[in-house]
């Protein structure tokens, strides 16, 4: 499995950990601490040291509840740190973003991976990607991001998100974005009730077309608090032991924010998964 983001191909036959590099002052885990530029970028090129295959730039909060981000203060807040990053990694540099507008500027300054929890629904979203070589990372959410954990329903939750993720697939390719360029996400706690969450993820592998590549993003989620009982900050070894069964059930990509550790965890699950396959 592939996924081709700009002019590099990210070799999917081992699942690989994308970095999430938050340059926003209200992230809930890391509160302000990427504001400055100088810094936000130095902790993308340690991630990149680390072994992310993906750094994920984002600037405007999807935090339920989170206040709306202008057009202005998100381009202020990633245009820089893509620009400078791009410069410094070799690695793919992806945009968390909604806004038509920030997808223009940063694949300018050099990102070449779009991830919208929207999945390109906002107006001018597929003709700001198409054409551009860009990648997209198309996640399910149900809702929005104020409200959309106040009563989530579905009747069957992996088949609902499956559908709604082959939709927007096919959207993106009536659009002009190649089927290479295209990976999908369950959208782990965006409208989901804990059962939600792990039922998508025991059925990540009825989620997508095997031939199209999963991202699951569960990194010091509520759902690994309401698990293990621990607040954000304490969060890693759930994190980390998602990340690895998330792997051994196919994901292809994890966004995580502990990157070392998490890809650690990914290599042994991707051991196991092979091995397993191998019949041994
Ligand atoms: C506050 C609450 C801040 C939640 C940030 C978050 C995903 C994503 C996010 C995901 C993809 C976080 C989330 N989550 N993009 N962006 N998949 N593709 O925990 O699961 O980082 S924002």
């Amino acid at each position: 499995m592939k996924l081709t983001c700009g002019h590099t191909v990210l070799d999917l036959a081992e699942p690989c950990v994308m970095g999430v590099l938050n340059v926003t002052p209200d992230s809930f885990s890391d509160g302000g601490r990427y504001a400055d530029p100088a810094a936000a970028v130095a902790r993308g090129v340690a991630m990149a040291e680390e072994g992310a295959a993906i750094i994920d730039v984002g600037g405007e909060s999807t935090r339920p509840g989170a206040a709306a981000v202008s057009v202005q203060e998100e381009l202020a807040r990633v245009i820089p740190v893509i620009g400078q990053l791009a410069a410094r990694v070799a690695v793919p540099i992806s945009v968390d973003t909604s806004k038509p507008a920030v997808m223009s500027a940063a694949i300018a300054a050099g990102a070449s991976l779009v991830n919208d929890v929207r999945a390109l629904r906002e107006p001018g979203a597929l003709d700001a990607v198409a054409g551009t070589g860009a990648a997209v990372c198309l996640m399910h959410m149900q809702g929005e991001p104020r409200t959309m954990q106040a009563s989530p329903a579905y009747d069957d939750v992996v088949a609902e998100v499956r559908r709604f993720l082959a939709g927007r697939v096919e959207a993106c390719v009536a659009a002009g974005i190649a089927r290479d360029r295209i990976c999908v996400d369950p959208g782990i706690g965006f409208g989901k009730r804990p059962e939600h969450n792990l039922a998508l993820l025991a059925g990540l592998g009825r989620l997508a077309d095997p031939a199209i590549p999963v991202l699951v993003g569960v990194s010091r989620k509520s759902l690994v608090g309401i698990i293990t009982g621990r607040p954000a900050a304490e969060r890693l070894a759930g994190s980390v032991a998602f990340a690895a069964l998330a792997a051994l059930r196919g994901a292809a990509i994890i966004r995580a924010h502990d990157v070392a550790a998490t890809v650690d965890a990914v290599k042994v699950a991707s051991a196991l998964r092979h091995a397993a396959a191998g019949g041994d």
